[in-house]
């Protein structure tokens, strides 16, 4: 069970955000343990789970969750359901992750410094642990006992689906030419149009999912979603900042990608330095949308300025 409770602000962030990942990667163990399925698919789905993985996107919902139920209710325990709704955000990115990899779609033979599900088993057992992965999300979510749980099904549903990272991952496939004729994405928001779908989206309901379970007001749950559009919106600058800069053995998947299938990038558009400055600039976005939270924030505040550093 998770417990990440514990003095408001921790008195250190990086231990904090680390304590809550780990509780993460053992929640998704003892959950896959105990999954009543064929021995395959589930073999299949804990080695895309437990490859390691940052746990960006649970982490964000239990730290929200965190600091609003202690800035609205002035309590430090986390609400709940809260251990089953980061798992389902989990699982979701995973499968996304599986999906991506496959030969149809990004063709990738490592990833989370493994090899992809469809690797080490077949393509059949990937697209199947993606597909149980998934709905695997929506049951967490279906039974976590909360009293948003209508909600959290329908923000997830929709971060997950067509108008978002499907609709995302789409929009990225058709821009490489794969249906016909290329529809370039010739400027800076063309990209984030298509990025705040294909990755921003679940990073946002991550947030706003951290709300619901603090039972915070809308105007908060707003709050923290616009931390997550521009987190989000950092989080895929710093991706493609990694893929021009970081090794496939640093990053734990093949670099230098974006530029062998004609991508367009950030550091492509912009330059490598006019897109750290846009990496900079949607930072900026995110900590002033935390600035009413105070200390409450600092391990939010650490994550976000952490994504400038980033190795993996
Ligand atoms: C196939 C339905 C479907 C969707 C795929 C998210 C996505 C859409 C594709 C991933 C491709 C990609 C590399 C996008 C860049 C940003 C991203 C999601 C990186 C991977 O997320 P991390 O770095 O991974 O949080 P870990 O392994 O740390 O969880």
């Amino acid at each position: 069970m998770i417990d990440p409770a514990g003095p408001v602000p921790p008195a250190d962030p990086k231990e904090h955000l680390a304590r809550i990942a780990d509780s993460i990667s053992r929640d998704m163990d003892q959950l896959l343990a105990e999954l009543k399925a064929p021995e395959r698919l589930v073999a299949a789905m804990r080695h895309a789970v437990l490859a390691g993985g940052k746990r960006l996107r649970p982490v964000l919902v239990l730290e929200v969750a965190h600091m609003l139920t202690a800035s609205t209710h002035s309590k430090t325990q986390l609400p709940p359901g809260a251990p089953q709704i980061a798992m389902a955000v989990e699982c979701i990115h995973t499968y996304s992750l599986i999906h991506d990899d496959l030969p149809s779609m990004d063709d990738d033979d490592l990833r989370r410094g493994q090899p992809t599900v469809h690797k080490a088993f077949d393509e059949a057992t990937a697209i199947l642990a993606g597909d149980a992965l998934q709905t695997l999300a929506f049951e967490l979510v279906a039974t976590c006992g909360h009293p948003k749980t209508p909600m959290m099904v329908r923000d997830l549903a929709r971060a997950a689906g067509a108008d978002g990272m499907v609709g995302g991952q789409m929009l990225d496939l058709a821009a490489e030419g794969r249906f016909g004729q290329a529809t370039t994405i010739g400027d800076t928001y063309a990209l984030a149009a298509m990025q705040a779908m294909k990755t921003g989206a679940l990073i946002e309901v991550a947030c706003s999912l951290g709300a619901h379970l603090a039972l915070a007001p809308e105007e908060e749950r707003q709050r923290v979603a616009r931390f997550g559009q521009s987190l989000g919106l950092a989080f895929q600058i710093s991706d493609d900042l990694l893929d021009v800069n970081a090794t496939a053995e640093q990053a734990g998947k093949r670099t230098g990608k974006d530029e062998a299938a004609g991508k367009t990038t950030w550091p492509g558009l912009l330059g490598v330095e006019g897109a750290q400055k846009a990496l900079d600039a949607s930072l900026g976005d995110a900590l002033t949308a935390l600035e009413p939270y105070k200390e409450a924030a600092a391990p939010l505040q650490f994550l976000a300025v952490s994504l400038k550093d980033r190795t993996i």
